[in-house]
């Protein structure tokens, strides 16, 4: 079963943004795929297992963003 988890993230502008968060948040624990947009600021999460809105959070803070679950 996939889980799909949506955040918004805030204060991406180009490519390199996304690849930073995409970094970040592929690396927290059941992670499948996750797609990014700078454009639209959207963060779409397939996982395995529900994820911890906090690890997210957390992870794309690391990246240098902002995020809220959608
Ligand atoms: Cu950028």
């Amino acid at each position: 079963m996939t889980i799909k988890n949506e955040f918004l993230v805030t204060g991406m502008s180009c490519a390199h943004c996304e690849a930073s968060v995409r970094g970040e948040v592929s690396k927290l624990a059941g992670v499948q795929s996750l797609e990014v947009s700078a454009k639209t600021g959207l963060l779409v999460i397939e996982s395995a297992a529900p994820l911890s809105d906090d690890d997210v959070l957390a992870a794309v803070d690391e990246a240098g963003y902002e995020a809220a679950r959608v």
